[in-house]
Formats: C-alpha cells, structure tokens, sequence
C-alpha cells in the first residue's frame, strides 16, 4: 500500500514518521510533481495538479474537519473524501465557545476594565433564563458544544439543515426556520461548514433578525459572515458584540477594523486546532478500516460540500 501526504503549510517529517508507525509495511511519502501513484493521499489544502495526477486515490484524507479550501478544486465526482471527525478538536471548540459565552454573560470584559480602574463595583446579576444561546451546526462540533453549555443551564436551541434531536436542546432545522431561531438567540454561535449554501450568511437581513443587543460567536468560517454588515450593526448596537475566531481573508490584515473595535474579540483560528498525533491515528485507523473493507465515519458528500 502506497501513502503519500502533501501538507504545504507545514513541515512533513513528524506526519511522515507518524504514519509509517502506524501503518507499518505502508509505502508513506511526501508528494512531489509526478511521484508515483498511491493508494490513499492524506492532505491540506493541495494543489490541483496533486488531483489531477493522482488518479487512482482510494480515499483522500483532509487534515481538518473543514473541506472547504479542498472543494473549491475540481475533483473527480467518486473521489472518497474523509475529514477529520473530532479527533480532539471537539473538546478545543467547547472549551474556546464556553469561554466566549460565559465571558460575555458575566460581563468579565466590563470588570476587567474597571479592575484596569481600580473599581470595585459589582453588577447586577443577568437573568440566565433571558440567555437563550442558538448554536447554527449540530454536528461533530457543534453538538459536543451544546453538551457543554448545558452545564450552565443557559436555554439552548440549535440549526441545523435536517432535522436533529439533542438533549436539552430545541432544535429547528432548514431555511424556513432559521428567522425563529435567530429571534430567539441572544447569542449566536457558528459552527456551519462554509458552503455554497451558508456562504455570506450572516449578512445584515440574517443578522438584523437576532434580538438586539444580541453577540455573535464564529468559529466555524469567516466567509459565513458579511463583515461590513457585522461592523455596521455592532456600530448601530443592535448587536452587543463578538468573538470572532475566523475570518473572510486569513491572516486578517493588521489594518483590519476588528482588531480594534472595542466589543470584538479577535483570535487567529485556533478554536480548534489540529492534533497531529490524535489525527494521525485517527487517519491511520481509518486506512486500515477501508483495506478491511469496513465502513468509515466522516465521508464528505461532496455534493452537499460538507
Ligand atoms: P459536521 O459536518 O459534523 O456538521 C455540520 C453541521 O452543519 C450539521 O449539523 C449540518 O446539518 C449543518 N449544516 C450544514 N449545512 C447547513 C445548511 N445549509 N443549513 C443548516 N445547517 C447546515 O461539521 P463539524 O461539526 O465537524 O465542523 C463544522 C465546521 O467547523 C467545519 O466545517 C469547519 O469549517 C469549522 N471548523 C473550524 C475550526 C476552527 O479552528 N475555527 C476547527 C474545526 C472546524 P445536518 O446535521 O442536517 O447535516
Ligand atoms: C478545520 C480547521 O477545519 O482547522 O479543521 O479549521
């Protein structure tokens, strides 16, 4: 068996020494132009000329959940594309939208400034029942996420394209839904995948729906949210603020307004970050899964685009 890994943005070596550890007997290369061809191909964001050579891939494994840097290539219709499926991101994203959510409810930014004062000056407390967050995506991410946040008792509802049942959540799904759901949630939190579908949106219209005062959590793909239309409303103040993980142009550029509108936080995509060794096993068992000819989660159907 022949494995080949193309991994541009990062150094190969401990990816190739991972895998030949776990898939001992395994030919497992770096590509170059016109290596040999393999079997299966584990890969971020390769070129076109990395599909258009390896024709004979028995599955292509995206080293993220997202795929869609990888569908915006012209693939072959049967191509088998597998994503990663949790493989310890999940927990990341709980942890980075828990922070986010209790940061803003129990207004720490506020008290972090009057501390910077010297100020000790309590608030009133918020009535939790009056903080109903709305998760968008109920899938790998964002049903861990959910599962998080009940601990905290917020009221939770979730969006999703079908129709999905989780504990403790109201759950709405498709188009038709989405102005309910968004005027029920004092917080929104992202976690789509970016497809021609949910590309651009959380644009004014969507965002005007949200209740106002409501805050905006995207950790799932900048280009989901119309950023000019973000700014706008968080100057009207129909929107509290955000917490913005991704963006529509990464790096976001140093002259960019989000980095210093005082009701955004900016952090640079690493809500859940990719872990080499979780991944790669996760990778490599799957592998082994498809030779035994067992069937694997996290196939993309790449019709849908997620
Ligand atoms: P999944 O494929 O498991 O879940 C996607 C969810 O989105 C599903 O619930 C799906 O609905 C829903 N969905 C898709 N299209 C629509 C639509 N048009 N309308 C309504 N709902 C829709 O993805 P993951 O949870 O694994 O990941 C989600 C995204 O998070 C990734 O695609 C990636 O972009 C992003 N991500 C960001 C990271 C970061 O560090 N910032 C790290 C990892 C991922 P249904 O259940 O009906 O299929
Ligand atoms: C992913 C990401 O999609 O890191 O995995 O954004």
């Amino acid at each position: 068996m022949r494995v080949c890994l193309c991994y541009p943005d990062a150094d190969p070596a401990p990816w190739l020494s991972a895998l030949r550890l776990h898939l001992p007997g395994a030919v497992i290369e770096s590509w170059q132009p016109g290596a040999a061809m393999a079997d299966y191909a584990v890969a971020w964001a390769p070129p076109q000329q990395f599909i258009d050579e390896q024709t004979r891939l028995k599955a292509l494994f995206n080293i993220g959940a997202g795929v869609d840097r990888l569908l915006q290539l012209r693939l072959p219709a049967q191509l088998r594309v597998v994503c990663l499926d949790d493989a310890g991101m999940a927990v990341q994203m709980a942890e980075y939208v828990c922070h986010a959510v209790l940061r803003h409810f129990r207004e720490f930014a506020a008290y972090e400034a009057q501390a910077r004062l010297g100020q000790w000056q309590q608030r009133a407390p918020r009535a939790r029942a009056d903080f109903t967050v709305g998760i968008m995506g109920l899938g790998v991410l964002g049903t861990r996420v959910a599962q998080a946040l009940r601990v905290f008792e917020y009221p939770l509802l979730g969006w999703s394209r079908s129709a999905r049942q989780l504990d403790g959540v109201a759950c709405f799904a498709g188009a038709s839904a989405l102005p309910q759901f968004l005027a029920a949630c004092q917080v929104l939190v992202c976690l789509l995948p970016l497809t021609p579908d949910t590309q651009d949106l959380l644009g004014r219209a969507r965002l005007e729906q949200l209740p106002r005062g409501a805050y905006l959590v995207n950790v799932a793909r900048g280009a989901l949210v119309v950023e000019d239309d973000l700014l706008a409303l968080l100057g009207s103040g129909h929107l509290a603020g955000a917490t913005l993980d991704v963006f529509r142009s990464e790096p976001l550029s140093a002259a960019h307004p989000l980095w210093r509108h005082p009701a955004v936080q900016v952090t640079p995509h690493i809500s859940a970050q990719t872990l080499e060794a979780q991944s790669i096993l996760q990778i490599a068992g799957k592998i082994l899964a498809l030779e035994r000819g067992a069937a694997v989660a996290g196939v993309v159907d790449l019709a849908r685009g997620y």
